[in-house]
């Protein structure tokens, strides 16, 4: 491996924030204790036991629910200021509905919040990470605008209860990939809608952002001091032949319509969708004999309402795709989103892909967004990367993260000191192995290795847990543990 000679030692600043996520269907287990209702994850994977990769659900999963003293003592140990996990909706409000609050749920969180503060972590609390009340999936979830009005309730509620203990809050996990996938038909709860349902999911998500941001900043900011914003899904893409200007155009339409989409309306000065999407898509559902837009519009006050709405620009990045211009074999499904978009996703298969197959690794990516948020929206807004993280098959020697975490953080030290980011934080996805998704446990995302074979739900740290440790107290990275992908073939 060749190393370059000139790289420079740099340093995470003083204030730099250093964290882990999770989220709490992947963590809490106790799925029907102390009172919490049912979310579509519990019902779906109760109805079809089969769904997942391995057959797992998550009605036990790390049993945070009742290990949480054990999951601080683990935080505690990784050296890190902050952690960010979610609230379940259901286990708050098993209706779904706040004419009836969970006093045991609430009283959960409010022990767990506490007990962070008491160790010195921040917390910080994604509001709705993917685990929405059953009662709601079957009126089409977010595709059906009733929902901003209890996911309005339910964020008052929260706040209520536990702004006096959480000063960062995120409303929505990742849009997009939420959109997409829970809307466009690849994951539960299997609503197959690419080309209608998934706009009316992002439209109505981005509109919910809106209003609890606004009603945190009118009835709650000015007690509670805290600060809110909206979780993005931000994987870079770049041209898979550099030469060919249609590439190049695939991989910046693939771009506005993942990330601009949703950072638009609220980063950039003028608001609303961007131009772009906003074409591309009215033109496909004039083509396709639509009475209007498959995306709906925004009002002029809704435009205003979104503008703006965010404190710091919370970005979650894995990977690195190379995009191209579809050719005439290429088929797409009508309407979708794919079709709206236009191109190919694929991957460098020079990149390493330790676990999961859609993660090829690419640090340079991580630092390229970053050039691309702040050239579009300015460096005002602070950027803090709430997900960032690879997966592994089970082994504790766990070189591959290491190496990993250790390039993806020097690319960030590069965007603050050499690009002069503005950069605030970083968290680990994730503190443990969890529930992942459609993968259930075969997927391992985690600092330390959860063994779901044991009813205890024994926690080993890996090799990543004490190699990221050194780096939030050393604040820099190993050169010794870096193993930089090749530069892509840009033909
Ligand atoms: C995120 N992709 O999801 C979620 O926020 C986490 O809950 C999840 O465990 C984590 O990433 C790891 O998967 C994503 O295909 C899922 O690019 C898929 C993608 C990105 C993020």
């Amino acid at each position: 491996l060749e190393m370059d000679n000139k790289m420079k030692i740099y340093y995470f600043p003083d204030d730099f924030a250093f964290g882990v996520s999770t989220a709490a269907y992947q963590i809490e287990g106790a799925w029907n204790e102390g009172g919490k209702g049912e979310s579509i994850w519990d019902k779906y994977l109760h109805e079809h036991p089969k769904y997942t990769k391995d057959g797992s659900n998550a009605d036990i999963a790390t049993d945070s629910y009742h290990k949480y003293i054990e999951d601080i003592e683990m935080i505690k140990k990784l050296g890190v200021g902050y952690y960010r996990t979610s609230l379940s909706w259901p286990r708050i409000l098993p209706d779904g509905t706040d004419n009836k609050i969970n006093k045991e749920g609430v009283l959960y969180y409010r022990t767990l919040f506490k007990e962070l503060i008491k160790a010195n972590i921040t917390p910080v609390v994604t509001l709705y990470h993917w685990d929405m009340p059953t009662i709601f999936v079957d009126l089409g979830g977010w595709s059906n605008p009733v929902s901003l009005d209890y996911f309005e309730d339910y964020a008052r509620t929260s706040f209520r209860l536990f702004g006096d203990l959480v000063k960062y809050w995120l409303t929505v996990n990742e849009p997009h990939q939420h959109c997409v996938s829970s809307y466009g038909g690849s994951t539960i709860p299997g609503l197959k809608s690419p080309g209608v349902a998934l706009y009316l999911c992002t439209h109505n998500i981005l509109l919910a952002h809106a209003r609890v941001y606004r009603i945190y900043h009118q009835e709650f900011r000015d007690e509670q001091k805290g600060k809110i914003t909206l979780p993005l899904d931000c994987n870079w893409s770049m041209p898979k032949h550099n030469g060919r200007p249609e590439d190049q155009e695939a991989a910046e339409r693939h771009l506005e319509m993942h990330v601009g989409m949703f950072a638009h309306p609220i980063y950039s000065k003028t608001g609303d969708y961007p131009e772009l999407v906003r074409q591309r898509i009215d033109n496909a559902s004039h083509e396709e004999g639509f009475p209007r837009s498959r995306l709906p519009y925004f009002t002029d006050e809704q435009i205003e309402a979104l503008k703006g709405s965010s404190d710091f620009f919370s970005l979650n990045h894995y990977t690195t795709y190379l995009i191209r211009a579809p050719s005439i074999e290429d088929e797409f499904e009508i309407p979708s989103y794919d079709h709206d978009t236009g191109v190919k996703v694929e991957q460098d298969l020079s990149w390493s892909v330790p676990g999961v197959s859609w993660l090829s690794v690419y640090a340079p990516g991580l630092r390229k967004m970053i050039k691309w948020i702040t050239k579009k929206y300015g460096n005002e807004i602070p950027i803090i990367v709430t997900e960032n993280g690879v997966s592994d098959r089970g082994q504790i020697d766990d070189y591959d993260r290491v190496s990993y975490f250790n390039e993806y953080l020097y690319e960030l030290l590069l965007a603050i000191h050499e690009d002069g980011s503005n950069v605030k934080g970083y968290f680990a996805w994730s503190l443990m192995d969890n529930f992942e998704w459609d993968d259930g446990y075969s997927q391992k995302f985690g600092l330390y290795k959860v063994d779901f074979n044991d009813p205890k739900r024994k926690r080993t740290p890996k090799l990543s847990a004490k190699i990221f440790h050194n780096i939030v107290c050393t604040r820099t990275v190993d050169f010794n543990f870096l193993k930089p992908s090749p530069e892509p073939q840009l033909l």
